[in-house]
């Protein structure tokens, strides 16, 4: 491992320690099972962002960090999801308590999925950033204190995977209906929050995958969810989901509709040459378009794109459309995500083009 996270991790610890800085440092230890008693989760900012956002993992807390990057040809991605009591996260039953899931689109068409149970999870949080050992697994990663850059360290002697994922980040990070700041809203809907620590960024891969190399340049995003089970409405849920760039623009939203309550709660995030122009809830409306596009969408049906339209007030209304290019993961009736094209910009001024990541999540 001659550049683990592990080792800058060390390092870096040692060096605050000796800088008389380790009031900034926080080490919590996830173990592999879940703890017995009531969970104090956080769904307003309070502390570092990327941080655990419960005191504990019950039977029922859970907790998890996803990464992500595609290339600007469509023809590769990869997605991480790092999981503290994955049961409770993804709903299924008999999964191990922490683990991890990584899914690549090769450029052959090709899209191996993986899964790898963890030991205890390791997380020490310098500033803002999160650095994190999956013991037993070969992945880990270091997060720098300002979240400007992340590092997956990948010694995968189970998959035979082996390398680097890197992001360095381009559009600050922000809360569910604006700016970062102590006691922002982190809620997107009873039960469920969500830090979104990298909305965009330019990523470097560099992986050997069982003997192929895996490697490109792209755009990279992270960030992460947690939540209670039991009392989530996320269970009567829809949402989109999705990162796209289009021209200069790094834009980021979810669009929750909550079935039950037939309550729509929207997120919309706009970055320009690394500056926030515009990040609020309730002025951003994502709706698929295509042949199989009713709304509320009927599962099962796959949409050919979506369109977004985000009222920024003064800063104009953008308006984007993204095309699917390939449909990369699929849960029948359950999940879907794509990679695909944009085309758009703010109306009436110059129109641009780039890619998106992005997902339809039926609960
Ligand atoms: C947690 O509760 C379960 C069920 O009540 C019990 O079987 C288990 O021993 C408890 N674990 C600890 C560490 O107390
Ligand atoms: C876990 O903690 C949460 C509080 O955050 C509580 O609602 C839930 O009942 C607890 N679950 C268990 C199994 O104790
Ligand atoms: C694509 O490449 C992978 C890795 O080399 C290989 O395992 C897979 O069989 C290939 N798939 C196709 C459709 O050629
Ligand atoms: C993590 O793994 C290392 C190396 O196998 C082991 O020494 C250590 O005890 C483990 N830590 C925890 C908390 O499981
Ligand atoms: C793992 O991949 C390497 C190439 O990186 C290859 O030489 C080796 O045979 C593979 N090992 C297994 C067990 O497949
Ligand atoms: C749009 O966002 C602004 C700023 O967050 C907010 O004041 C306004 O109420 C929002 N508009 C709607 C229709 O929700
Ligand atoms: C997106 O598509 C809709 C029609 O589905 C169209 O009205 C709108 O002008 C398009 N926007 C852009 C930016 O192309
Ligand atoms: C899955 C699904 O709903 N597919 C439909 C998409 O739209 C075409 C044309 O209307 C239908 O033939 C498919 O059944």
């Amino acid at each position: 491992m001659p550049t683990s996270a592990l080792t800058m991790h060390l390092s870096f610890l040692s060096a605050v320690g000796m800088l008389g800085l380790a009031n900034a440092v926080s080490v919590a230890v996830i173990p592999p099972y879940p703890v017995n008693g009531t969970s104090a989760v956080q769904f307003a900012l309070d502390g570092p962002f990327d941080a655990p956002k419960t005191d504990f993992f019950n039977q029922s807390t859970f907790q998890w960090w996803y990464f992500d990057a595609l290339s600007e040809d469509l023809k590769q991605s990869i997605v991480f999801t790092f999981y503290a009591n994955t049961a409770a996260a993804s709903g299924v039953v008999g999964s191990p308590f922490n683990g991890l899931t990584l899914n690549l689109q090769l450029a052959n068409g090709s899209m191996p999925e993986f899964a790898v149970p963890s030991e205890a999870i390791l997380m020490a949080t310098v500033g803002e950033g999160l650095s994190a050992i999956m013991n037993g697994t070969g992945y880990s990663w270091y997060e720098s204190s300002d979240l400007s850059f992340v590092y997956i360290d990948i010694n995968d002697k189970f998959n035979n995977i082996t390398g680097s994922f890197q992001i360095a980040s381009g559009a600050p990070h922000h809360a569910m209906c604006g700016p970062a700041t102590e006691g922002a809203s982190l809620l997107v809907i009873d039960g469920l929050g969500w830090a979104n620590s990298i909305p965009d960024g330019t990523a470097l891969i560099d992986l050997n995958v069982n003997g192929e190399k895996f490697k490109f340049k792209g755009v990279g995003y992270h960030d992460s969810n947690w939540g209670v089970q039991a009392s989530s409405s996320s269970e009567s849920a829809m949402w989109y989901w999705g990162h796209a760039r289009v021209g200069p623009y790094s834009i980021v939203w979810s669009d929750v509709l909550d079935i039950a309550a037939s309550k729509e709660f929207q997120s919309g995030y706009v970055a320009k040459h690394g500056e926030i122009i515009s990040d609020s809830c309730g002025n951003i409306t994502v709706r698929p378009t295509g042949q199989n596009s009713t709304w509320p969408p009927i599962p099962g049906q796959q949409p050919s794109g979506f369109h977004i339209v985000y009222d920024m007030g003064g800063n104009g209304v953008l308006d984007v459309n993204i095309t699917n290019s390939e449909t990369i993961s699929y849960e029948p009736l359950a999940y879907s995500r794509w990679v695909g094209s944009t085309v758009g910009g703010i109306q009436g001024q110059d129109m641009y083009k780039g890619v998106a990541l992005y997902e339809w999540e039926g609960g």
